[in-house]
């Protein structure tokens, strides 16, 4: 007993001190029980997050929009494997991680349950949800646990890319016809509150925030994370020509930021519960895609069954 309450202060201190708490240190259940909850939902999201997308590869319009979007999804694909390793250290093993998200214990971000109806929404799905996610994971480059961390320094150098790709996407449009600034003008409405969801609840209503951020999982709570990803959205959409679907949405010179409306909050506890317009749309295709891929999983695993039954056969 005394000894883990000597654990415990050395864990404290690395956290007040910043330093980064590493796989094989000792660390209280629940930050190990949060942490891999948080990252293991981060890591179906960026899995689930190519089916949007993937679902217009063959629909892009050039070849030149096609190997971005190409290499785009891939990198969600790599974004997700950081993830999962990442999880993993923390002694969870990846089947069973697996195996939650597709039973439906294990969320992924609400974003992901909205359709992309046009190639304009490729575009929003780049400029918005991608910028929304650096906004959170540049913050998370900075969280206590050291696997975590690292990878999202490398993720977020991927997402500026992504980012840019899409706000180009829209530049194009928006510099175009009639035609396809109205279709960029209706994938914003589409997306923005969307969006502005993928922050979580508000401080007040958010299960973890507070546990988190004492431990310095997260760094900052999700109203400023929104706060700031508005704040920065708005004058790209100016840039665009194109007008928030917000009509609170007003400059404060007082406050130095934007104030705007409200979000629709039966709407997110909706699609988190399973009940947004693709949420079984999504969980089929990765169901397909886990059970397509068993070939993969068996002949990946080969070669170590057989060395493990030569092993059991020689010690016998
Ligand atoms: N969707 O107490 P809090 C990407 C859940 S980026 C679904 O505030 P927390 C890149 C939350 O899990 C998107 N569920 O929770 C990409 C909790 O439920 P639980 C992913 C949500 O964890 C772009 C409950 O509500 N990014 O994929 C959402 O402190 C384009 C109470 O909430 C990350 O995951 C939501 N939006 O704060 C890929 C970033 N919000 O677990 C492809 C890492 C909340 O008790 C294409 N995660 N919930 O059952 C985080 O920063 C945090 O987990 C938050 C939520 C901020 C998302």
């Amino acid at each position: 007993m005394a000894q883990e309450k000597d654990l415990q202060k050395i864990f404290e201190e690395k956290i007040e001190k910043e330093i980064k708490i590493e796989p094989k240190d000792w660390m209280p259940d629940e930050y190990r029980k949060n942490l891999i909850r948080q990252i293991s939902q981060h890591a179906h999201s960026e899995v689930v997050g190519m089916l949007p997308e993937g679902n217009w590869i063959t629909r892009a319009p050039s070849l030149r929009r096609k190997v971005a979007l190409l290499a785009k999804i891939q990198d969600e694909a790599g974004h997700g494997l950081y993830l999962y390793c990442a999880a993993e250290t923390l002694g969870k093993d990846r089947e069973t991680l697996v195996q939650e998200l597709l039973s439906g214990k294990a969320k992924y971000s609400s974003i992901f349950n909205y359709p992309a109806l046009t190639w304009a929404d490729i575009g929003a799905i780049g400029w918005l949800v991608d910028g929304a996610a650096i906004v959170n994971q540049i913050m998370l480059q900075k969280t206590s646990y050291g696997p975590y961390s690292r990878g999202m320094i490398r993720i977020c150098k991927e997402e500026s890319f992504h980012q840019r790709q899409g706000y180009e996407i829209l530049l194009t449009l928006c510099r175009g016809t009639e035609e396809q600034k109205a279709m960029a003008q209706d994938a914003l409405n589409r997306f923005w509150w969307p969006s502005l969801m993928m922050f979580g609840p508000s401080d007040k209503d958010s299960a973890h925030s507070a546990q988190s951020m004492a431990w310095k999982i997260k760094r900052m709570g999700n109203d400023d994370l929104r706060q700031k990803f508005i704040d920065q959205t708005v004058p790209q959409a100016n840039f665009l020509g194109l007008t928030i679907p917000d009509p609170e949405l007003k400059w404060n010179e007082e406050k130095q930021s934007y104030d705007w409306g409200q979000i629709d909050w039966e709407e997110f506890y909706n699609v988190i519960k399973g009940n947004g317009p693709c949420n079984k749309e999504r969980l089929a295709a990765r169901q397909a895609a886990y059970d397509n891929g068993a070939w993969v999983r068996e002949a990946a695993t080969a070669y170590a069954k057989k060395k493990a039954e030569r092993k059991t056969k020689d010690a016998a």
